[in-house]
């Protein structure tokens, strides 16, 4: 059987700035989906990089002294190291200065303008560097400043490149209301649907290189460079080796994406980019005649207390410094758990800590008082017998589980895995073993106790795994196994003979690094 295949994508994050927990959140959440399906037996391609042309690039470059690529460079660095700390197990790191997507954007452009889909025209409007956007007027907030960001916006007028989106209305329309699952959550997809009621406008896709000169110039005409926006999506095309810009017009794989990751399983981003990804970008693959994104899946926004992250209030949560302290799978936990999919989340240090302590009181505690229960009474050794214990509830968190994943609902995912840590420390306290170990008649039931105890071990093992890869690694190596199982094999692995060593807490007491004042507390 040919394994099945999926590609799930995070956004390219902007060159300009050091990677953020914003970011970590979209790249761990793709991070864990990734793993669940590896986990399960599909063949993955999990791709992440950075956006790296435009004037967003092109101004922070000069302000910091540097070449616009040097810039680049530093920051695809930054994000590569934070990825690794952070133990994202992407295939590929994209950055749109490579070669190949400068290609792909080129064919792409011209393809465009060979179907008709281009013309050029005059705009005139108002500009937010930092959102890359245009907006009219009425949308302005006060003193002429970008309704999102609220930063002063430019008034430009030139003359552009523009792409006929608004011929796409229709069947984008009806692409959404045949495909209820092809935006989520719901709430998205209303937004969405609310904004194609509306008129939608041309795209304009070209920029003048006499006022941005930091881009991938049109094959048509090299005194214009691509619209950031276009270029950076796509990136998501590049990266499924779908084109091939060097073949002859005609045979570039447009026509045909038979063998390559094309078309794109699940987009993941923020619900601040999903204008570009759910409008932009489908229409930009339905008039070069591809497929379209399988899904969208727009997640919510982290604030700190009750504000917006944002350099200059000094506020933004930095991701490595939280795991310097607590491990990076109490960073990844944390992320998952905290924030509902589709929600928004608050980051602050009391449900920092009050989650790392979830963490440690619960699984750590399960974990290392089982491990010393099977050294004291056993030798060490996992006991022979059915360990049938707590198989309703091993049942019931897989079952939980997989359909939490299968909505993208981590954070559910990851209660019902934590619920069956909890069962099974009840089970602990109900069984008693140490009133079993000393009773020579209950040395079967003792068995049965460690038995079924270390088989929970084994399914949280798994349940964790896509969330904590390196603390399951270790637990599965303490409790005697290779390796962290699947779900399928979690459920029936014999645990019979193992030998399990207790080793130091999973997840040791931790002093909180912010200061009572920090917490709010008393
Ligand atoms: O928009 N909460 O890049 P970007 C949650 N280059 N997620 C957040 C967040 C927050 N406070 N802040 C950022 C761009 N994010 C473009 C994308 S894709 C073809 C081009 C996450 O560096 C979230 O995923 O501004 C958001 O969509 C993304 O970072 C924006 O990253």
């Amino acid at each position: 059987m040919t394994p099945r295949r999926t590609y799930l994508t995070t956004p390219i994050y902007y060159a300009s700035g050091d990677p953020h927990i914003g970011h970590a959140y979209t790249t761990v959440l793709a991070d864990v989906l990734a793993r669940f399906h590896r986990q399960d037996g599909a063949e993955v391609l999990f791709l992440t990089g950075t956006d790296e042309h435009g004037p967003k690039i092109q101004e922070e470059a000069e302000r910091r002294g540097l070449a616009p690529i040097e810039l680049c460079d530093l920051m695809a660095e930054r994000f590569q190291a934070a990825w690794e700390r952070l133990d994202i197990s992407h295939d590929r790191f994209i950055r749109t200065t490579e070669a190949e997507h400068i290609a792909v954007v080129t064919a792409f452009v011209q393809r465009l303008a060979d179907l008709g889909h281009i013309y050029q025209g005059e705009y005139s409007g108002w500009y937010c560097i930092h959102e890359e956007r245009y907006w009219t007027e009425k949308d302005l907030g006060p003193d002429n400043t970008c309704p999102d960001c609220g930063r002063p916006v430019r008034y430009v007028e030139e003359s552009n490149y523009f792409f006929r989106m608004s011929a796409f209305q229709d069947d984008l329309l009806r692409h959404i209301e045949e495909n209820p699952d092809w935006i989520v959550p719901e709430m998205r997809r209303n937004e969405i649907i609310g904004f194609l009621q509306q008129p939608l406008g041309d795209l304009s896709i070209s920029r003048p290189r006499a006022r941005v000169s930091w881009g991938i110039p049109l094959p048509f005409d090299d005194q214009h460079v691509a619209y950031v926006w276009v270029d950076a999506l796509i990136n998501y095309l590049t990266a499924s080796g779908a084109i091939r810009p060097d073949a002859p017009v005609g045979q570039q794989g447009f026509e045909d994406t038979t063998g390559s990751w094309w078309p794109a399983d699940l987009h993941i981003m923020g619900k601040d980019i999903i204008t570009t990804h759910a409008v932009y970008w489908p229409t930009l693959l339905m008039a070069v005649g591809l497929p379209v994104q399988r899904q969208i899946l727009a997640h919510g926004w982290w604030v700190v207390g009750d504000t917006k992250m944002s350099k200059s209030l000094g506020n933004v949560i930095d991701p490595m410094a939280l795991r310097e302290t607590f491990g990076t799978d109490a960073v990844r936990w944390y992320l998952m758990r905290e924030m509902p999919t589709g929600g928004d989340a608050s980051f602050t240090p009391e449900r920092f800590l009050t989650r790392y302590d979830e963490l440690a009181n619960v699984l750590g505690n399960l974990a290392s008082r089982v491990m010393s229960m099977v050294g004291k009474y056993r030798g060490g050794v996992v006991p022979a017998a059915p360990g049938i214990g707590l198989d309703a509830s091993i049942q019931t968190a897989f079952a939980d589980a997989r359909t939490a994943m299968g909505a993208y609902k981590v954070h559910d995912a990851m209660a019902a895995a934590m619920d069956l840590a909890r069962a099974a420390n009840g089970y602990v306290e109900e069984r008693q073993p140490w009133s079993q170990a000393k009773s020579s008649e209950d040395q079967e039931g003792l068995d049965e106790t460690l038995a079924s105890l270390c088989r929970s071990l084994v399914a949280l093992c798994a349940l964790f795994q896509p969330v904590a890869p390196k603390k399951m690694e270790e637990l599965v190596s303490r409790l005697g196994l290779g390796e962290v199982p699947t779900l399928d094999q979690a459920v029936a692995l014999p645990v019979a003979g193992l030998s399990a060593t207790k080793g130091d807490p999973l997840f040791p007491r931790i002093d909180s690094p912010w200061s009572s004042t920090d917490t709010g507390a008393d």
